[in-house]
């Protein structure tokens, strides 16, 4: 840890602005080059509390860069992981304004909801299939609240991993009657396949990143409550979105999702 409570708390306040006023920041590592892991999700806590005092609810969690080539390309040995907000919730066939963001794009997931606690360290894969409720498709929104994108991973941890958003609904489906690593799923931009991929993208299996997550909170002191919804980590590369543009998810034996950006 290199920052003092202040120094995060003027961070954090700081993406937070970045995210509610749409205008985009340059990277804190340039102002902060020294800056760790333990500062990033410091300043990443920092948000949630701030959020959460004026009274947004904890939506959800998620594992982000969880494929195995994007994680060795991009130099890091686990994935990252951040929070999800009430107000970026969206149903299936929902408009999505694009005047709440600054840049949106879209990944394919799949998402659990859990039954019971996970906790670190020592979670392991096995415990978190003992605790998937159900199954649910998902598409995450991001927004990177840095200029054009030009940010490292401590920079967007700190800014909660890019999270603008989630697309749910479709069919929850149970755990047994699925083979997670073999789901595929096509997603489709104004009727065009823009992306194919499936499950096993994410470290081989979805809820491996779950693991991870619940690992990552443990050195945190915290634990991923019973009855979470969590995304697991993006299928497909992001894709870009502007105004008028529709997308359309179809998951294997989980249904589609839709929506329209408007
Ligand atoms: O969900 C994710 O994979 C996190 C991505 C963070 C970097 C980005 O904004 O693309
Ligand atoms: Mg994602």
């Amino acid at each position: 840890m290199t920052l003092d409570k202040s120094a995060i708390a003027a961070l954090a306040k700081r993406l937070e602005q970045a995210e509610t006023t749409r205008t985009p920041i340059i990277k804190i590592t340039d102002e902060y080059p020294s800056l760790d892991w333990e500062d990033a999700y410091a300043i990443q806590t920092a948000i949630r509390d701030a959020k959460t005092a004026r009274g947004v609810r904890v939506a959800g969690l998620k594992a982000g860069l969880t494929s195995k080539a994007k994680m060795k390309q991009m130099n890091v040995e686990e994935p990252v992981f951040g929070f999800l907000c009430d107000y970026g919730a969206y149903g299936d066939s929902s408009e999505i304004p694009m005047d709440r963001y600054i840049a949106p794009r879209i990944e394919a997931e799949i998402a659990f909801v859990t039954s019971r606690e996970l906790s670190g360290p020592g979670c392991h894969i096995a415990e978190v299939l003992a605790a998937i409720d159900f199954v649910l498709p998902a598409v995450e929104v991001l927004d990177s609240r840095y200029e054009n994108f030009r940010f490292d991973l401590i920079s967007v941890v700190a800014d909660n991993t890019s999270v603008a958003g989630f697309v749910t609904g479709g069919r929850p489906r149970q755990l047994a009657e699925l083979d997670l690593p073999t789901l595929g799923l096509v997603v489709e931009k104004n009727g065009e396949i823009v992306e194919v991929g499936a499950g096993a993208a994410v470290l081989g299996h979805p809820a491996e990143s779950v693991a991870m997550l619940a690992n990552n909170l443990g050195r945190r002191g915290e634990v991923i409550p019973a009855g979470t919804f969590i995304m697991s980590g993006g299928i497909t590369a992001a894709i870009g979105v502007e105004r008028g543009d529709n997308v359309t998810v179809r998951f294997q034996d989980l249904g589609s999702l839709s929506m329209r950006f408007v």
